[in-house]
Formats: structure tokens, sequence, C-alpha cells
């Protein structure tokens, strides 16, 4: 803990990529973690274009429930410490496969939402966009002016990450001295493959998670624990 500490504290170019870990301790479930993530289902059941042509009510029951849960939370000390990180460090991007939000909310500025964020709507059939905190939602699928159905504003199994979002995360990965990867079990790609982007480049790459992941035999530092305790440590100079 103590090089990586030393790492952090000289680095000035940090990126970091969360994933849903870092959010556990705020009581949002993870995706893949003990106690599955909603009833009887599996996110890659929901989480896909097949499942809202097919069930559009049930995949909106599933993210009216997550927003609802995620309204009553708060972020916690591991988002927290990377607001204050951003705080110190001259360049600095938060990439995040969340779509909670949490992170604004900590205070976080430079976010790069690869995954979508749950606040958002989008128009599937005329394609307008526009953010909404109502929870609950009074109306499942929630109606566009336009007559067309709404759709969570967040990226599916199979569909592509929005372009500009995942070239700027690109970019930050490969010019950052240090690469921050917190709470991901590191088995969604494009997302989980920044990694490798860090390393290519020569960044000092260190892991934060509760379980070692497909990428803690590789990292310059793994360290093993919940994040809201962790990375308060980890950016103390
Ligand atoms: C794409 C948004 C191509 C929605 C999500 C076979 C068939 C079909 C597709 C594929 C396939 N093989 C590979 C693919 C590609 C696929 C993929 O990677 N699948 C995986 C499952 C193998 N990827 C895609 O489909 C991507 N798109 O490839 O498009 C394309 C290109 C051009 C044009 C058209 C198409 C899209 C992927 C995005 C999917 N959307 N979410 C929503 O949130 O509802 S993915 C979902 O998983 C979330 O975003 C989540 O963030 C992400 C990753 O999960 P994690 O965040 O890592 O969460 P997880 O629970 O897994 O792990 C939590 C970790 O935290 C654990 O390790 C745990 O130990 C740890 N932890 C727990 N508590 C703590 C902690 N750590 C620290 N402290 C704690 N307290
Ligand atoms: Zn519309």
């Amino acid at each position: 803990m103590q090089a990586a500490r030393e790492w952090l504290a000289k680095a000035r170019s940090v990126a970091v990529l969360t994933g849903a870990g870092i959010s556990a301790e705020s009581g949002i479930p993870t995706f893949r973690g003990g106690g599955g993530l909603w009833k009887q289902f599996r996110a890659e059941d929901l989480a896909t274009p097949q499942a809202f042509a097919r069930d559009p009510v049930t995949v909106w029951e599933w993210y009216d429930w997550r927003r609802c849960l995620i309204a009553r939370a708060q972020p916690n000390p591991a988002h927290l410490a990377l607001a204050e990180l951003e705080n110190r460090t001259p360049r600095f991007s938060l990439i995040t496969q969340n779509v909670d939000g949490l992170h604004d909310r900590a205070g976080s500025r430079r976010i790069l939402k690869v995954h979508g964020d749950i606040w958002r709507l989008r128009c599937a059939a005329c394609g307008k966009e526009w953010d909404d905190y109502t929870c609950p939602l009074p109306q499942l699928p929630p109606p566009c002016s336009c007559g067309g159905m709404a759709r969570p504003g967040v990226v599916w199994f199979g569909e592509a990450l929005p372009a500009d979002v995942w070239t700027a995360a690109g970019q930050a990965a490969a010019s950052c001295e240090v690469f921050l990867v917190i709470g991901t079990s590191a088995l969604v790609y494009p997302a989980a493959g920044l990694v490798t982007v860090a390393e290519g480049a020569g960044a000092r790459v260190i892991e934060i998670n509760l379980e070692r992941t497909p990428y803690s035999g590789q990292v310059d530092c793994s360290l093993q624990g919940k994040a809201g305790e962790l990375l308060p440590e980890l950016i103390k100079s």
C-alpha cells in the first residue's frame, strides 16, 4: 500500500475505472456478487435490447426498482475519496461502468459514463433524450411526448458504447501515470480492456477489489478489501 500511495501522490495524470463494487457500501447490489441483482433475473437477461423488445414492462420494473434504491442511497467514502483525489490531481479522468450517478453526487466532475446513466431516458421511437429523476415512475414504460416509449439511457449488452465517451476513456487510460481499477469484476468488455491499455502505456496499475479478478495477477498493486475502507487510506498523503 505504501508504494501505491507514493505513486499516487507523485502522479500528475490519473485515470480511474470503477464498477458496481464501489457502490456496494452505499447499499446498491452488485451484478455478480452474492444476492444477485433482482428477483430471479440476471443482469445479462434484462440488460439487453431483446429483453426490452420482448417485455419492456419487466425491464422497466427492474430499472424503476434500482432508481428508487439509488435515490435513497448516499455516496460512500470511496466515492468521496475519488472526488478529493480529483481536486488535487492536475489531469484526472473518472471512467465509470456504473449508471447510478453516485460519483456525480459525491462531487466528481470529469466523469466518463461508458455504460450510460440510469437517470437519463431516451425515446425508442424519436430518439429524444431527457433527464428524469422521478421515482417511482408513474407509468411503465414512461411515454415520450411523441407518443413513443422511452427506454433507460444506458448501454445494454450487444450495444455500442457512446463513441465520444469511449474515445475519451481510451485516451485517458493511454495517457495516465497511474490507473486505479476499483470494484469491478473486470469481465465486461470493452471497458475491462482499459486495464491493458493503461499497462501498455506504462502506467502503474492499482486494483482495489473485494475478491481477485482476472487482472489481479498482472497489476502493479492489488489491494483486496472494501473500497470504502482502502481508498481513503490510499489517497492519504
Ligand atoms: C459491446 C449498463 C459491441 C446497464 C452494463 C457474448 C455474447 C454477447 C456479448 C458478448 C459476448 N462476449 C462478450 C460480449 C461483449 C459484452 C460482454 O463483455 N459481455 C460479458 C458479460 C462477457 N459486452 C457488451 O455487450 C458491450 N457492448 O460489446 O458492443 C458492439 C460494438 C459496435 C456496435 C455494436 C455492438 C456492452 C457492455 C455494457 C453492458 N451494460 N450495464 C445497467 O447497468 O443496467 S454491464 C454491467 O456490468 C454494469 O455496467 C456493470 O458495471 C458492468 C460490469 O460489472 P461490474 O461493475 O464489474 O460489477 P460486478 O458485480 O460484475 O463486480 C463487482 C465487483 O466489485 C466484484 O468483483 C466484487 O468482488 C467487488 N466488490 C463488491 N463489493 C465491494 C467490491 N469491491 C470493493 N469494495 C466493495 N465494497
Ligand atoms: Zn419520442
